[in-house]
């Protein structure tokens, strides 16, 4: 069930950023727009042609002069009349502008409200409106283009598609119900069984491609971590391509954390360079390794840097540091001493990586493995940029068809499918609540 919220009042928001600009747009969306337009710009203008007007105010003097764009409903971007005006950037003749349009009689819109009329108007899919969000907000090429192709509504299709197999074994199995004291002839449970091993198969194949895509759309947290002296600084500052840590020949430098944001091979990372871990009597050092420790546990990936020219440097295990196992991939830093090839060093069971930071050598095949550490391969052409509440539906799902596919009695199969088929609807949003759309489109910028 689509949201039922209150019928639409016209709404009128900045789109473009704050700030100056060359030039600022000013959008209002709604069933008052044609009337706005009248007292605006002395007319409608034709419909999705440029027009160049002035917007004038109640005694009829020019506020700016400018683009009108007119889309008549429903072909426009909310399905509703919309009116675009494109100003003179200055924030103080956008904000005129805007208030002589609210004292026509529109209401500000709130962040995303463009977007979820759109959504309520059946212009777009739940999953398409977020991708619109996430396109605003990319951080990376990569990220962009994965965005724009769940805008066009690429991961939708899969969606549907996997909705539409589940919705036809249920249709299979329920009719063994109704008609149970029949035989149904074209239908037994090993055949049964394996319609819905392939359904999981392909939920499967979609939840691993979404799994990167969530680290595309929300950034990777990388923690820089080792004993002291190892080159931990020097390897933030080699990824960042500036001197964002101090390095220092004295161990216990580094106390606070350092960050970097930096593109990893398109994945947007939030790297993290900590103080080394080691027992200190120091006290403001003791509060960084404790901070250390703190951050590790909050990681994706945990960068274990290690001197490779000091013995007592090699021995060090972050397991018997922090006391756990985290996803980590092992550093041999300072190759060009200890002379060991660059690159991959690992050793079958753990990744590995050999790089100087001071040269700069082995950084490729660093950024290399930790994509693979991450859960990207080769050129991943058809990730699908996920959110984390994508992913929750399809891990439930592919659970419910796993326990339909483990059961005998045809009502519990059906319940099984049943819930699984609503379930992935909650993504595209055939079903969805008030809460949920609250959620999703208060995260958008206002004017969207
Ligand atoms: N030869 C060599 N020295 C390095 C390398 N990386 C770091 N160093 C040196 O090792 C010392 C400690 O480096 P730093 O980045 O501050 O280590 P941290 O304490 O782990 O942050 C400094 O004197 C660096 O110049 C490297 O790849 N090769
Ligand atoms: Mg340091």
């Amino acid at each position: 069930m689509k949201s039922v919220r209150q019928p639409a009042t016209t709404i009128v928001a900045r789109a473009s950023a704050p700030g100056l600009g060359g030039v600022g747009v000013i959008r209002i969306s709604g069933s008052d727009t044609k009337a706005i337009a009248t007292a605006l710009l002395g007319k409608i203008p034709e419909n999705r042609f440029a027009t160049k007007s002035s917007f004038i105010d109640e005694s009829g003097n020019p506020l700016d002069h400018g683009l009108a764009l007119f889309f008549l409903g429903p072909a426009s971007y909310t399905g509703e009349d919309t009116l675009e005006l494109h100003c003179h950037g200055s924030p103080v003749v956008l904000d005129q502008v805007l208030k002589r349009v609210l004292r026509l009689g529109a209401g500000l819109a709130r962040p995303g409200e463009f977007t979820e009329r759109a959504f309520l108007n059946g212009k777009l899919d739940l999953a398409q409106a977020e991708s619109v969000a996430d396109l605003i907000n990319s951080q990376t090429q990569a990220a962009a283009k994965f965005a724009l192709r769940s805008l066009s509504g690429v991961f939708s299709k899969e969606i549907d598609d996997l909705s539409r197999r589940i919705e036809t074994v249920r249709v299979l199995v329920e009719a063994t119900i109704d008609f149970s004291d029949e035989p149904v002839d074209d239908l037994n449970g090993d055949q049964l069984r394996l319609y819905i091993t392939e359904i999981s198969e392909k939920i499967r194949k979609t939840l691993d491609r979404s799994r990167p895509g969530l680290l595309l759309s929300q950034g990777a947290t990388i923690v820089i971590a080792g004993p002291p002296n190892a080159g931990k600084s020097s390897l933030l500052n080699a990824f960042a391509g500036s001197e964002k840590a101090i390095v220092s020949p004295h161990a216990g430098t580094t106390r606070d954390l350092i960050e970097a944001h930096i593109d990893l091979g398109g994945i947007p990372v939030h790297m993290v360079d900590t103080a080394g871990l080691r027992t200190s009597d120091d006290d403001i050092e003791a509060e960084g390794v404790r901070r250390a420790r703190e951050t590790i546990e909050a990681a994706d990936l945990v960068l274990c840097v290690l001197d490779d020219s000091d013995p007592a440097s090699s021995r060090f295990e972050l397991y018997s540091e922090i006391g756990r196992t985290v996803k980590q991939i092992t550093v041999f830093n300072k190759s060009d001493l200890s002379g060991r090839l660059m690159g991959d060093a690992s050793d079958g069971t753990n990744a590995a990586v050999a790089v100087s930071a001071k040269n700069g050598t082995g950084i490729k095949q660093l950024t290399e493995a930790v994509r693979m550490a991450l859960g990207f391969q080769g050129d991943d052409e058809d990730l699908i940029l996920a959110r984390r509440r994508h992913l929750n539906v399809l891990e439930k799902a592919l659970g419910l068809m796993d326990s339909a596919s483990a059961l005998d009695e045809p009502e519990l199969v059906a319940e099984e499918l049943r819930l699984a088929h609503r379930l992935l609807g909650e993504i595209t949003g055939v079903f969805s609540t008030e809460d949920l759309l609250g959620e999703i489109f208060s995260s958008f910028c206002i004017g969207k």
